[in-house]
């Protein structure tokens, strides 16, 4: 089957379904944790997920009271990079903070 061209190729409806879907979506989920600072959290949200000092401030609060919190929604290279650039920036830090991906 020609993924270009799966009508003439002989392709399954799923086939189909497949190649025209919209990628799918992740959402990037922050843990809390005992001994990550508030600060750099929200700096970290700043910074890796764009966030105004008051967005940032509202999410760290979110994951601090709730467990945890979304970041945000990315396709799945974007979150997972985001993912990566978290936890490379808090072990830099000496920080535990952990962040993990969800299909939405
Ligand atoms: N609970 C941390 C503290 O009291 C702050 C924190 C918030 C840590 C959010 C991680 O994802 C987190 N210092």
């Amino acid at each position: 089957m020609d993924p270009l061209n799966p009508e003439i190729e002989g392709g399954t409806d799923e086939d189909i379904q497949e190649i025209v879907k919209e990628p799918s979506m992740f959402k990037v989920l922050l843990l809390n944790d005992d001994y990550t600072t508030m600060e750099f959290v929200v700096e970290i949200l700043m910074l890796v997920f764009a966030k105004s000092l008051e967005a940032a401030t509202e999410i760290m609060l979110n994951v601090h009271h709730k467990g945890i919190g979304v970041c945000g929604v990315y396709p799945l290279e974007v979150a997972e990079t985001k993912v990566e650039s978290v936890h490379s920036l808090a072990k830099e830090r000496g920080f535990p903070l952990r962040c993990t991906l969800e299909e939405v």
